[in-house]
């Protein structure tokens, strides 16, 4: 972190809080503080949100909205180098990833949800009436009020703004927590909604931790209206026990246990490289990755044999995001390691210099272990990925549904029927085939069982943070 963690709160930048550590996962070392919120800062956010859903905000159509959102996106654009550094800075994620995932989408979210708002229409209805002379039913859609947004650390500006965007885009009020870990493209997020004057109390932003921390307290905030949460399944359960006490609605975006089927028929080539990606794309740090694939059994020693092999050849992936990650994740292969067989990786890169502090883990191929293995049944988190093989279509579908997650899979075919008859049949939010995190920001996104709550992405956003309300006028 180079520039000091503040809070922001009714347009005002504050430090107030006591200090908690901030780990550079590069060399795990530390790198600065964050002061997390009293109490009474979180009531003070919520309290300038609510103020300022009654303020000018409120009557901003959304053309005006719409061209606010832009401003916020030419604002990160004109400091793009400064969130690069900073959110590499934060996550330890390589600057390629930063400068062309994270910074650009979050850059994408604010103009997607900018036009998406400005072409919206609203629904109408001619009624008969007994008399003929009729009624028109409109739907007017009006924000929630004051939206929490709380957001995990590995894609820490990307997934803040996902929902920031849209929640603004209909007329609320935030008040965002993000990760405890990664504050600072917040942090500078919170500056260009200064810089765009965006009104004071529409964005505020508040740091510190989850449990009995910021984080609980907002959720638990009679004045907060609605909870936008990105993170793991065991926090949205207990984030939805404080939002049911008061009804308050909730879009969780949670955990996962992604798989992979490979069929026979598939480019191999292209199923090897598209896996390494999956699997290994930030580290696995990506609520996305591919931490099972399911190969037909004719070529699936040439497949695993292919994976191990680019697994010991990838180089410049990034760290764990902490100590207390990295010491889960290697927890999990060494339990896998006892009970299966290790192809690639299973330990802590070596590099001779000060990186050797850091919190690294290779890129790791399993294979061997039980479905009902911790290794393959729960979310690690992290690059390692287990290969298994099967014998038929029904057995492979099978396997992926037989998870209690939901979030997403990959389907890597030769055979185009197959692929609509495979893809639709798993139990998943988002299934790609031949592909792997191709996102259009106005498809649906999000998982099943206990990988999420509700949509999100184009309209099922904009739903989300707004209450449709029917106006019956009698003609
Ligand atoms: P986490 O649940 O520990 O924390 C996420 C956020 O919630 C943080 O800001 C944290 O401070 C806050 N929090 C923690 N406990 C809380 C509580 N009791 N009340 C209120 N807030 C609380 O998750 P994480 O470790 O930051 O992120 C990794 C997890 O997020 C993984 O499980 C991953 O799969 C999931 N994730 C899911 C998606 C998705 O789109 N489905 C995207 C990214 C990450
Ligand atoms: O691409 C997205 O919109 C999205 N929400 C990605 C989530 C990734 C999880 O780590």
């Amino acid at each position: 972190m180079s520039s000091p963690v503040r809070h922001y709160v009714g347009g005002r930048f504050d430090a107030s809080g006591v200090p908690f550590p901030l780990i550079d996962p590069v060399f795990g070392r530390p790198a600065g503080e964050l002061p997390a919120a009293p109490r009474e800062l979180v009531d003070r956010a919520v309290r300038a949100a609510r103020d300022a859903l009654r303020g000018p905000w409120a009557s901003w159509s959304p053309a005006e909205r719409s061209r606010m959102l832009h401003r916020i996106a030419d604002g990160i654009e004109q400091r793009f180098e400064e969130f690069v550094a900073a959110e590499c800075a934060d996550t330890g994620k390589p600057r390629d990833l930063a400068s062309t995932i994270d910074i650009p989408r979050a850059i994408a979210n604010f103009r997607s949800y900018a036009d998406l708002t400005a072409g919206r229409s609203e629904q109408s209805w001619h009624t008969t009436t007994p008399d003929g002379r009729g009624a028109l039913n409109y739907t007017v859609h009006k924000p929630l009020g004051v939206v929490a947004v709380i957001s995990p650390w590995n894609l820490p500006l990307l997934l803040l703004t996902w929902k920031v965007a849209p929640a603004l885009a209909m007329g609320n009020t935030v008040v965002a927590k993000p990760s405890e870990l990664t504050p600072g493209t917040a942090c500078l997020l919170a500056e260009v909604m200064a810089e765009a004057e965006l009104p004071a109390g529409v964005f505020n932003l508040v740091h510190g931790g989850g449990a009995d921390a910021a984080g609980q307290w907002l959720t638990e905030h009679p004045g907060i209206d609605a909870i936008a949460f990105t993170g793991e399944s065991r926090t949205g359960g207990t984030i939805m026990r404080a939002a049911a006490a008061r009804l308050a609605p909730v879009s969780f975006e949670l955990g996962g246990k992604n798989a992979a089927l490979v069929f026979a028929d598939a480019d191999l080539e292209q199923a090897v490289a598209g896996t390494l990606r999956s699997a290994f794309t930030h580290s696995g740090q990506v609520c996305l990755c591919t931490e099972r694939v399911y190969v037909e059994r004719p070529v699936f020693d040439a497949f695993a044999q292919g994976l191990a092999a680019g697994a010991k050849e990838l180089s410049g992936y990034g760290p764990m995001i902490s100590a207390a990650h990295r010491d889960k994740v290697l927890r999990y292969i060494d339990r896998a390691a006892a009970d299966g067989d290790v192809l690639a990786g299973g330990g802590v890169p070596r590099f001779s210099d000060g990186r050797d502090g850091g919190f690294w883990v290779e890129p790791t191929v399993l294979t061997g272990l039980p479905e009902d293995h911790p290794a393959v049944r729960e979310e690690i988190f992290g690059p390692v990925v287990h290969v298994a093989p099967f014998d038929t279509e029904e057995e492979a579908l099978g396997l992926v549904n037989a998870s209690p997650y939901g979030l997403a899979a990959t389907v890597w075919t030769g055979d185009v029927s197959r692929a609509h008859r495979v893809a639709p049949a798993l139990d998943v939010g988002i299934a790609w085939v031949n592909t792997w995190n191709l996102r259009d920001l106005r498809t649906p996104f999000g998982g099943v069982k206990a990988s999420g709550i509700g949509r999100e992405g184009g309209d099922h956003s904009l739903d989300f943070f707004s209450e449709p309300m029917n106006v019956c006028v009698k003609l």
